[in-house]
């Protein structure tokens, strides 16, 4: 077999090889088994001793060339091939995109947060409790005896002779004087539960509450903090009243109302905390006072997102829930 000959058709082979498949049958036809060079190199024995050096040299060198070229080939087809792959499964990144759909915090939330916003960069922390409560947290606690009308089954709801659902979160805060003792300033904001439905009143509804005790706490004091807070709020200077109220936890008590376009409008209620508040809960009222307000999270929802009725913020309408 003349190699020359060999040699050329070997390259003429490689040069028409255009993907994997044909470089790898070409391997099978030199290289192989019953390949072209690898018959040469069996052949060798019928070769004379002084002949087989030579022609050994011959086919060696001739599977070396052959090993490099298609090594050579072989990266080239390679990448070939991945370009193809990424012509035509590539990713257009210029295309539009739907957009993801984000959901919303709801306006209940969103005002809790609003109101404890303010009250922390005032220095109060947030507390919170259990929703279902002891008459004694919810009620004995807090001064309000045991005849009081709010104790009736038809205000509130009971799960059992002594627990209930919390009809306020005040109970909140005597587990925190309790806990913390004086001097404290607090807020508690959370779910209060009371067996009352119509127009204006859920069974379910937000409250948050505040207390602060120190010595020296006086009503003046309460007046400019809450005044502060429903300018900061409703982001005006705003008219405040304090007209005078009862509560059984507080002594003085007041209902703070403020000027709208309808006139005066009730918007909390405040006071500071009765003595025997402080005591059952074992703050010396000789040497502590405070002050402690208490606001429907509904109605200042209601208010700042100008609505009129505040039932539609628990039917869950996407065209209210989805604002932002
Ligand atoms: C209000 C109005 C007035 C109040 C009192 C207390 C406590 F626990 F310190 F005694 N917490 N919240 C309070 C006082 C709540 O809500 C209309």
């Amino acid at each position: 077999m003349d190699l020359k000959q060999l040699k050329k058709q070997l390259s003429k082979d490689l040069n028409k090889a255009s993907n994997s498949k044909d470089l790898q049958d070409l391997k099978i036809k030199y290289l192989g088994k019953k390949g072209r060079i690898s018959l040469l190199s069996k052949d060798l024995g019928k070769l004379s001793q002084s002949e087989r050096p030579k022609a050994g040299k011959a086919i060696n060198l001739l599977k070396k060339f052959f090993e490099e070229q298609s090594q050579i080939l072989s990266k080239e087809i390679e990448q070939q091939e991945i370009n193809a792959i990424l012509e035509t499964e590539s990713i257009d990144i210029s295309l539009p995109v739907e957009s993801e759909k984000l959901g919303n915090l709801h306006p209940i939330t969103k005002t809790i947060d609003k109101i404890c916003q303010y009250f922390i960069s005032r220095g109060y922390s947030i507390e919170d409790g259990p929703e279902i409560e002891s008459e004694y947290f919810n009620f004995d606690a807090l001064n309000i005896p045991k005849d009081h009308p709010a104790r009736d089954m038809h205000d509130t709801f009971y799960v059992d002779a002594e627990m209930l659902l919390r009809t306020h979160t005040s109970p909140v805060q005597i587990r925190s004087i309790l806990k913390s003792k004086a001097p404290l300033k607090i807020i508690c904001p959370g779910k209060v539960y009371r067996s009352d439905a119509d127009q204006t009143h859920t069974p379910m509804f937000h409250q948050i509450e505040g207390l602060l005790i120190d010595e020296k706490v006086n009503f003046g004091n309460l007046k400019h903090e809450l005044t502060e807070f429903l300018n900061y709020f409703f982001g005006k200077k705003l008219k405040v009243r304090f007209r005078p109220s009862y509560f059984p936890f507080t002594e003085p008590s007041a209902e703070v109302d403020i000027m709208d376009k309808k006139g005066w409008l009730e918007i909390m209620g405040c006071g500071m905390v009765h003595p025997n508040v402080l005591k059952e809960a074992g703050v010396d009222p000789k040497k502590y006072s405070g002050f402690a307000f208490g606001l429907g999270i509904e109605r200042m929802t209601k208010l700042d997102y100008q609505m009129d009725d505040m039932r539609l913020l628990f039917e869950n309408d996407l065209r209210l829930i989805s604002q932002s």
